[in-house]
């Protein structure tokens, strides 16, 4: 397991060009510190729904809310910090080795996941006491 830790996440400005007729946001290759293998997105989540529950051991993945609110609980088996993404410029970098749940999504918010890889289940760490303990042992 990465020997990450919360100060290792990092908010990034999503470059946007504003205009009357609406903005457009882009990301570009060198927004985001890894090469883009999958793209996918949560929508539709009950406002009392939690995702995630997991922490990947090789994944690096960039969240952003394109449409409404979320909050991202994030732990890396010391401390825990919980970021609220609600701006559609503004996304997440989450990097391997780190514990995240999300919840308290807004009504008609979409959650847009840029990964580093494609789906391999063999990549989660499902059980948070075997996350704990590859962490701090
Ligand atoms: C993460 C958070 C933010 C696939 O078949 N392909 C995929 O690319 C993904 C992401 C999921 N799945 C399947 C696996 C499960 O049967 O979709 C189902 C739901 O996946 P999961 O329970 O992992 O969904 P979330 O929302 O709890 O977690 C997902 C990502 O898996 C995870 O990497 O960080 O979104």
């Amino acid at each position: 397991m990465k020997n990450t830790t919360i100060s290792d996440l990092k908010i990034i400005q999503i470059d946007k060009i504003k205009e009357e007729r609406g903005t457009l946001s882009v990301i570009e290759k060198d927004v985001v510190p890894f090469q883009l293998k999958r793209v996918y997105y949560l929508y539709d989540v009950p406002s009392d729904a939690y995702r995630g529950g997991h922490a990947h051991k090789e994944l690096y993945q960039f969240l952003i809310p394109v449409s409404g609110s979320f909050d991202v609980i994030l732990n890396d088996g010391y401390n825990t910090k919980t970021i609220t993404l609600n701006k559609p410029d503004k996304g997440l970098l989450i990097v391997p080795g780190i514990w995240r749940e999300l919840e308290n999504f807004s009504s008609g918010s979409v959650c847009l996941v840029l990964a580093s890889e494609v789906y391999d289940e063999d990549d989660y760490i499902r059980d948070f006491e075997l996350f704990k303990t590859l962490k701090t042992t």
